[in-house]
């Protein structure tokens, strides 16, 4: 699916399909976070869905990409199973990493989802070293690292810019400006220039987009794609965007006052795409059908997640990092 000139409509309908996932498992996730049957935490992507939909509706399965702790939305993005990833959240058998990763380890390597990461941005040095190791075999792929405004702030995030543009790797760096890192307003804790900036002070060709308006998304992230798989090297995309929730889903936000968040929530991204759809031509109910069928898929992941077995305690110890026999014997 590509966003061409030709067939936008079609490349917008499709794209709208993840963004309603998304939306939904993340309010279920939140849900059944509170509800006592998700340990650990979740990050909602909620108001953020367009980014990640509009950047991977131009990827294949030869493409990856990495993340951050926000990350269930890249992973529905590139085609990794809500089913799956919710029986992960469940701690459950058949889970993406067998229900022993949770919510910030969702990695599903056949689907190119290199993993969601805790380290704040980890995923972005990890999606460097995937595009080296492309590059060293001469196999095709772009790799996609998305990351927030707060790593804009963190040392290996310049490090990874200066790999990337030394060896002319085939990566896309995505920052999701959200305006928040944790409790923060990351301009609070910034100095200096703005971050396309700084990107363009490595040499890398930086884009800023609207990351509400999937439109513009799918449109400014096919250029850039489609630049780093012309063999030019890394590009930077800087988009603005909001979270609606609080940093972790049981995070009330205190320090967000009601009219920001009634702001936030007035841009949200799928009332804006199916704006545009219908103003396209494309009938109400088809879009109905749509937003109902993505809630069916979600509603029937959490009742499959929640009848899932645990896993068996004697693989309590299989496919985790290699520490040779557990530390505490
Ligand atoms: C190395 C490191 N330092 C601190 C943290 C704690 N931490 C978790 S998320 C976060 C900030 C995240 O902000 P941003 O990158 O903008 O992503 P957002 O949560 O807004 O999506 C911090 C500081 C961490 N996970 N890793
Ligand atoms: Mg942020």
């Amino acid at each position: 699916m590509t966003s061409s000139p030709e067939h936008p409509v079609d490349a917008v309908l499709a794209a709208l399909r993840p963004l309603h996932l998304i939306r939904a498992f993340e309010e279920a996730a939140g849900a059944a976070l509170h509800r006592g049957q998700v340990r650990g935490s979740v990050h909602q992507y909620t108001g953020q869905e367009a980014v990640a939909a509009g950047v991977c509706a131009h990827l294949g399965p030869q493409d990856f990409v990495s993340s951050h702790h926000r990350g269930h939305g890249h992973a529905i993005a590139k085609g990794v199973s809500p089913a799956r990833m919710m029986r992960e959240l469940f701690g459950r058998e058949g889970g993406t990493s067998g229900g022993k990763g949770g919510s910030m380890h969702i990695a599903d390597f056949s689907c190119g989802m290199l993993g969601a990461n805790g380290v704040v941005p980890d995923g972005v040095t990890i999606a460097t070293g995937a595009a080296h190791a492309l590059k060293l075999r001469g196999r095709p792929g772009v790799v996609v690292a998305f990351f927030g405004d707060g790593a804009m702030n963190r040392g290996p995030l310049f490090e990874a810019f200066n790999w990337a543009r030394l060896f002319d790797l085939p990566v896309l760096f995505v920052c999701e400006d959200n305006g928040y890192s944790v409790t923060l307003k990351t301009r609070s804790v910034t100095g200096g220039p703005p971050p396309v900036k700084r990107v363009a002070a490595f040499g890398i060709p930086v884009g800023e987009v609207d990351g509400n308006d999937l439109v513009a998304v799918l449109q400014e992230a096919g250029e850039r794609v489609q630049a780093v798989r012309d063999g030019g090297g890394p590009q930077f995309l800087h988009a603005r965007t909001t979270r609606w929730q609080g940093h972790l889903a049981h995070d009330l936000q205190p320090y967000r006052d009601a009219d920001e968040l009634t702001r936030a929530r007035a841009d949200d991204c799928i009332e804006r795409a199916e704006r545009w759809l219908l103003a396209a031509g494309v009938p109400a109910s088809r879009l109905d059908e749509l937003r109902l069928q993505c809630q069916r898929e979600i509603d029937a992941a959490v009742a499959e997640a929640d009848a899932a077995p645990w896993p068996d305690a004697a693989t309590a110890f299989t496919d985790v990092q290699d520490i040779g026999s557990p530390a505490w014997r």
